[in-house]
């Protein structure tokens, strides 16, 4: 198996402080899911809900939320999420799960989109199993040894610790299996055939029972899926999806990046598509490894 060592280029820093560990990597590898319990303090946690549940109201009140006609009708996001609030830009390169993620992608990594994910009552599913990415990736699978091209983090906001509760559903080493039946959402469609009408799983698939402050990272090529809703209470969470710089992002962060109130960090900055001045290039970005490697908190911030 291939760790962190040679995903990085050699001699260069490795990402400081939380890389991941080999269990880690080779439950990832396996299982093509990583759910890393308390990745943001719960206090965080709380403060980030608080900001959701403000921007949900705001988008609900101007009809500015997106309904996928692929979700049940009690489900929608809301999509460019730093757009919205600065609140969430400490999240773009957070300690709890950023070493981890450029150990599994390299430090050619970018933030590809960011998206808020509402989900109410519902007796069924909320979306069938799928890939993400589209149809020509969805052929791309993970080897043992390469690097990742897309993870998401999902930072859960509130309680899913029993099922049923619009929990991530997924399919344990789909990540790796090819898929013979599908559509053009990227549906696993004999797999969703086996869902019940009462929303009940195929026996394959499991539900993550997460608690706020707990981060799910997974690639663009595992089978998941979001459980039915019969909590009576809504689900609120946060989803980054990162990515090879050399593909092509969901969203344009211009916007943020020209806004001269917000402090980001260079790190943050290159994250966000600004390449530096001189022979900018998302191919060969300046010293990329040193900027995704070092250790911000310590560092002067300047390159
Ligand atoms: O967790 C969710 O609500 C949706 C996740 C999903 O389908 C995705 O990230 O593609």
């Amino acid at each position: 198996m291939r760790s962190c060592d040679s995903i990085i280029s050699e001699g260069a820093a490795k990402p400081q402080p939380y890389a991941i560990t080999p269990l880690e990597e080779a439950q990832f590898r396996r299982d093509g899911y990583l759910l890393l319990r308390s990745a943001v303090p719960m206090a965080d946690a709380a403060f980030f809900l608080g900001e959701v549940d403000r921007l949900v109201r705001e988008a609900n009140n101007i009809g500015a939320v997106l309904r996928e006609p692929y979700y049940h009708e009690g489900s929608y996001k809301l999509t460019r999420i730093l757009r919205l609030s600065t609140a969430f830009d400490q999240l773009v390169d957070h300690p709890g799960y950023f070493g981890k993620l450029v150990c599994l992608i390299g430090s050619h990594i970018q933030l590809m989109g960011s998206e808020i994910f509402v989900r109410g009552a519902a007796q069924g599913t909320i979306t069938g199993f799928h890939t993400d990415l589209g149809a020509g990736l969805q052929k791309i699978l993970p080897t043992d040894q390469n690097a990742f091209l897309q993870i998401k983090a999902q930072i859960f906001l509130t309680d899913l610790s029993v099922p049923d509760c619009s929990n991530f559903a997924l399919i344990p080493g789909s990540h790796r299996m090819r898929v013979a039946d599908s559509n053009e959402l990227c549906m696993i469609n004999d797999v969703n055939r086996q869902i019940g009408p009462d929303g009940s799983l195929p026996a394959q698939a499991m539900q993550v029972l997460a608690r706020p402050g707990d981060v799910l990272l997974f690639p663009h090529s595992l089978w998941h899926a979001v459980a039915p809703n019969r909590s009576g209470r809504t689900r609120y969470s946060i989803t980054l999806r990162y990515g090879q710089m050399a593909l092509r992002p969901f969203e344009r962060f211009d916007p943020i990046l020209a806004d001269h109130g917000r402090k980001l960090t260079p790190r943050q900055r290159r994250l966000l598509g600004d390449l530096g001045e001189e022979g900018a290039s998302p191919y060969r970005p300046r010293f990329q490894d040193e900027i995704m490697c070092r250790d911000e908190q310590h560092s002067s911030g300047c390159y």
